[in-house]
C-alpha cells in the first residue's frame, strides 16, 4: 500500500459543497469519474444562478434601468474574475464564448481568414481534441494553407525534435492542447509557445482540461490565445472563454455580426465596437458568465496549487491500483500527467467496461473521447477513461479498481 497522502484539502467539506455527489445511482452511491467530460457544480454556483435570475435578470449594456445596471455590473465583474484567474493584463482580452470549441472556431475563422495564405502552415499535435483539429481543417481548406501534425511517442508525449522540426517560416499558427483529455499528458506549453514565437507563429493553447487542475498564467506562458470551457471548471454549460492578446484581437476582424459588437450601423458602413464587445455579438450567456465567476472564486479559495497536489496523489494512487491488474493496460504514460487515466482491458470492449462499472454506480467515459487520431495512433477503437476532480477520493479510486476487477471476472466466466 502507498502511504496515506497529506493533503491541505478538506475533502469531506469539499464534497458537501457539491449536492449531486450525494446522489445514489442504481442503488449505490455515485462515484463520479467523468470530470473531463464535465464537472459537477458546487452550491455556490447553483445559488448564484438562482440569485441572478431572482434579483438581477435583465439584458446588459443597454438599459438605463436599475436591473440592467445590476446585470451589466455582475457580467463585467465576471469578466474581471476571469482576467484574474488567467492573469491576463486587461479585461479587454477576455471574450466570453459558448465554450472552448467556439473559442477555437473564433480564432481559426477570424485570424485564420486574415492571416493564412496558400502554402502557409498551421501546426497542431497528434493528441488534439477534435475541436482543435476540425476548425483548422476548415480554415486550411478555405485558404489553401496546410495543416501539419506533430507526432507523439508511445508514452503519449509530443516528440519534441519533430515538433521543432515542423516549425518553420511557413508556420503561421500553432495550436496545442495544454492537458490531453484522452491521455492526460501535460504538454510543455511554455516551451512550445517560445518555439512557436521563434518561428514567427501565433500560438493558441487549449486549456479545456487544464484550468480546473493547475494554476494557469497566460502572461507567464506567453501564449497569444488561451481557451477554456466553464462547465469543465465547475461552472455552467454554454459559457466559455477566449483569452487573446489585446493587439492581436484588436487587429482581427469580427467573428459574428449582430447587436453589441457594433459602434454604429448604416446600410453603407458599419463601425465595430471596441474590445471585448467586438467579438460578443448578440445577447451573451449572462447568467453563465456570472455562474462561471462564482465557480472561479470557489476554485481560487481552495487554491489551484493545492488542487494540483491533491490530484497528483490521486492519479498516482489510481495508476498504481490499475497497474496491479495484469489484464489492464494504461494508455498514456507521459512523465507529466494530470487528472486523466485512460485504459483498456484485454479482451473486453471499453463500452462493456463502462456498462458494468455503471451498474456499480461508477461513471466513467468510454469511446474515442473526440480524439480519434489518438485511438488510431495506438491502434485501438476506444479506451475506458476515469477522470478526476478535486472532490474525488481514494475510496472512489478503490471502487474503480474493484469494479475493473469485477469486469474481468464477468468476462472470464
Ligand atoms: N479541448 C479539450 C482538450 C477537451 O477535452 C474538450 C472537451 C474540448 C476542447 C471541447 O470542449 P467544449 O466544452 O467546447 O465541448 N472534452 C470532452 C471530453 O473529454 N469528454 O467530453 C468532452
Amino acid at each position: 500500500m502507498m502511504a496515506i497522502a497529506k493533503t491541505p484539502l478538506d475533502i469531506q467539506r469539499i464534497r458537501s459543497d457539491f449536492p449531486i455527489l450525494g446522489t445514489r445511482v442504481r442503488g449505490r452511491p455515485l462515484v463520479y469519474l467523468d470530470n473531463a467530460a464535465t464537472t459537477q457544480k458546487p452550491t455556490v454556483v447553483i445559488e448564484r444562478l438562482v440569485e441572478y435570475y431572482t434579483h438581477e435578470n435583465a439584458n446588459i449594456h443597454r438599459g438605463v434601468h436599475a436591473l440592467s445596471e445590476r446585470a451589466t455590473s455582475a457580467f463585467e465583474g465576471a469578466r474581471d474574475t476571469v482576467r484574474r484567474f488567467l492573469n491576463a493584463a486587461s479585461p479587454h482580452e477576455i471574450i466570453f464564448t459558448r465554450g472552448a470549441t467556439e473559442s477555437i472556431n473564433l480564432v481559426a475563422s477570424s485570424l485564420g481568414r486574415q492571416l493564412l495564405r496558400p502554402g502557409d502552415e498551421v501546426l497542431i499535435t497528434a493528441m488534439e481534441h477534435h475541436s482543435n483539429i476540425v476548425p483548422w481543417q476548415l480554415i486550411c481548406e478555405a485558404t489553401g494553407a496546410r495543416l501539419r501534425v506533430a507526432p507523439i511517442n508511445d508514452q503519449g508525449e509530443v516528440i519534441w525534435e519533430r515538433f521543432e522540426e515542423m516549425l518553420g517560416p511557413a508556420t503561421r499558427i500553432v495550436s496545442v492542447v495544454h492537458v490531453s483529455n484522452s491521455l492526460g499528458t501535460v504538454n510543455p506549453v511554455r516551451r512550445m509557445v517560445q518555439a512557436g514565437h521563434s518561428a514567427g507563429a501565433v500560438v493558441l493553447v487549449d486549456g479545456a482540461q487544464a484550468v480546473s487542475h493547475m494554476p494557469v498564467d497566460v502572461r507567464d506562458l506567453g501564449c497569444d490565445f488561451y481557451v477554456f470551457s466553464g462547465h469543465k471548471v465547475f461552472g455552467p454549460t454554454g459559457i466559455g472563454v477566449l483569452y487573446g492578446k489585446e493587439a492581436l484581437l484588436d487587429a482581427m476582424p469580427p467573428y459574428q455580426g449582430g447587436g453589441d459588437m457594433i459602434r454604429s450601423v448604416t446600410f453603407e458602413k458599419t463601425l465595430f465596437n471596441a474590445l471585448p464587445y467586438k467579438f460578443e455579438a448578440g445577447t451573451p450567456h449572462i447568467a453563465g458568465a456570472i455562474g462561471l465567476a462564482a465557480a472561479i472564486d470557489y476554485v481560487e479559495a481552495i487554491g489551484r496549487d493545492n488542487i494540483a497536489q491533491y490530484e497528483r496523489d490521486l492519479l498516482e494512487y489510481a495508476t498504481h491500483l490499475l497497474e496491479e491488474i495484469p489484464e489492464v493496460q494504461i494508455i498514456g504514460k507521459a512523465a507529466h500527467k494530470a487528472a486523466v487515466l485512460s485504459f483498456i482491458i484485454d479482451g473486453v470492449h471499453p463500452h462493456d467496461v463502462g456498462t458494468i462499472l455503471d451498474d456499480e454506480g461508477i461513471a466513467i467515459r468510454t469511446g474515442h473521447h473526440c480524439t480519434q487520431p489518438v485511438m488510431d495512433r495506438y491502434g485501438i477503437p476506444a479506451t475506458a477513461r476515469a477522470s478526476f476532480a478535486l472532490y474525488n477520493t481514494r475510496e472512489e479510486v478503490d471502487a474503480l479498481a474493484a469494479g475493473v476487477r469485477k469486469v474481468i471476472e464477468v468476462f472470464r466466466r
